[in-house]
């Protein structure tokens, strides 16, 4: 199954290391198109020596060849909330992780839509709900 892993880049890298430890799990599950998100060495001017539509274009089809869109969205990202946007409206499985803080409140349009979101406080538990997105989508 094919993954497309989303997360925040230009909005700021300072969940990348919580990227690649959900990317480490979701390669359990299937074969993640995005693996670089996670990436500590991507920095949030991006990927050196690539253009705009390049990237814009590579993203949007394996987002498209993908079954299954995952989201980190704890860090608003532009970038991710139009890749979500693009995902709903071509039918794909996506599943939104989010880690509640008392000052901040997720976007109503993730909260608001039909997208499964969780919130989740250790690796574990998005674990966990990553096990439970996978097992009610078979
Ligand atoms: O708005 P953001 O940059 O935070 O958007 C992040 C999301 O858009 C991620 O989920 C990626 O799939 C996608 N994305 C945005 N920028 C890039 C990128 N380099 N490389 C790969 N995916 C990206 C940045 C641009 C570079 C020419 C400097």
């Amino acid at each position: 199954m094919k993954i497309y892993f989303a997360g925040s880049i230009r909005a700021g890298r300072q969940d990348a290391d919580i990227y690649l430890q959900i990317i480490n799990y979701l390669q359990t599950k299937g074969e993640v198109l995005t693996e670089h998100i996670g990436s500590v060495s991507l920095k949030v001017m991006g990927e050196d020596g690539t253009s705009e539509k390049f990237i814009h274009d590579r993203d949007i089809n394996w987002l498209l060849e993908s079954e299954v869109i995952v989201a980190e969205v704890t860090n608003p990202s532009l970038g991710v909330g139009y890749e979500l946007g693009r995902a709903f409206e071509n039918g794909k499985k996506i599943l939104c992780l989010y880690r509640p803080t008392k000052d901040k409140k997720l976007s109503a349009m993730i909260r608001g839509s039909n997208f499964t979101t969780y919130n989740y406080k250790s690796l574990e538990e998005a674990k966990h709900y990553i096990d439970k997105f996978f097992r009610d989508i078979i």
